[in-house]
């Protein structure tokens, strides 16, 4: 573990103030972090999304490493290249150093419409950090549902009502699906557990070969929340077992930050607005009750304790 606190963190800034991304939003803090782990030796591959409209207002950048924007199908394809390009360029004498190749993509970007390219970064096992910020809807389009989009939210295109609960189905474990592929490493984080995330990401660049982390990046518009509250429901989301925090090193699954006193999910669902229609239905609670029961189960997370 290289950082053992915050102070620990280099200094230096790669990801400037003056991006236009919400108040609150936690993909401004990861890209800020990443960036920081990574240092300037990276090449950021950003598929589109929030991240990508808010920090690169023409003729404004954010960003102080080298980055590249390309389409939502095929930011892992794009970092693929990048990574080729600078194996024979080191090769060949031309540079002497190879850079970190890092992608930045949204939920949708990643469980919907980048996954094919990214299973095929995977399988292929090229030398490059995959990074989920799901913020669990396609939120830069106005906040539509994605694959990522948890059970009971609701989004302009999962509406809850009579027949409804909102978004019917449950997320996609991106994590499994990134480590069916057989890399060496994976890894989920969120930003109220800055430490934690940081040296995740700092093993992810460090292990050869293809490695993906999943992210929990609130969105303060599309969940709902006010702008001051998006580190207490991203802590919240850790605390009730819904977004538990663990790394998968080599296949073999270990819990990062242990919750040996769990929250009922009830606290996470109140805090938002984009579940405010379940909140008193307690049939609705239960069902997401049992989905975090069951991952506090595997990730070895405390009983629930008033
Ligand atoms: C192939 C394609 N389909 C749709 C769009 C329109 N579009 C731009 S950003 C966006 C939402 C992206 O969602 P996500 O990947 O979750 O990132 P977020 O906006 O939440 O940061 C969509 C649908 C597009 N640019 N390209």
């Amino acid at each position: 573990m290289p950082y053992k606190t915050l102070k620990d963190l280099p200094l230096e800034e790669y990801f400037g103030p003056g991006h236009r991304l919400c108040q609150g939003c936690g993909a401004g803090i990861i890209a800020r972090l990443v960036t920081k782990v990574a240092g300037a030796n990276t090449i950021i591959v950003n598929a589109t999304g929030c991240v990508e409209v808010s920090t690169t207002f023409y003729p404004d950048t954010a960003w102080g490493v080298p980055y590249i924007h390309v389409a939502f199908e095929n930011s892992a394809a794009a970092a693929s290249g990048i990574r080729a390009a600078y194996n024979a360029m080191v090769r060949k004498g031309i540079v002497d150093k190879n850079p970190n190749v890092i992608v930045l993509a949204g939920d949708g970007g990643t469980a919907d419409i980048g996954m094919q390219a990214l299973s095929g970064a995977l399988e292929r096992g090229d030398h490059i950090l995959y990074i989920c910020y799901d913020n669990e809807a396609y939120m830069n389009t106005g906040i539509q549902r994605s694959g990522a989009t948890p059970y009971g939210a609701w989004t302009t295109t999962s509406p809850p009502g009579k027949l409804s609960p909102g978004q019917k189905t449950t997320k996609k474990d991106l994590i499994g699906i990134a480590v069916s592929h057989g890399i060496k490493y994976a890894a989920t984080a969120t930003v109220a557990y800055l430490l934690d995330a940081a040296n995740k990401i700092e093993k992810a660049l460090n292990t050869p070969g293809a490695t993906f982390m999943h992210f929990l990046s609130p969105c303060t518009p599309g969940w709902r929340i006010d702008t001051a509250n998006s580190i207490k429901v991203s802590r919240l989301a850790v605390q009730t077992a819904l977004w538990p925090l663990y790394e998968v090193v080599d296949g073999e699954y270990i819990t990062t930050v242990k919750v040996p006193k769990r929250l009922p999910v009830i606290e996470y669902l109140k805090a938002q607005g984009r579940f405010r229609h379940l909140v008193n239905k307690p049939e609705e609670v239960a069902k997401i009750q049992a989905y975090a029961d069951k991952l506090a189960e595997k990730f070895g997370y405390g009983p629930i304790s008033p």
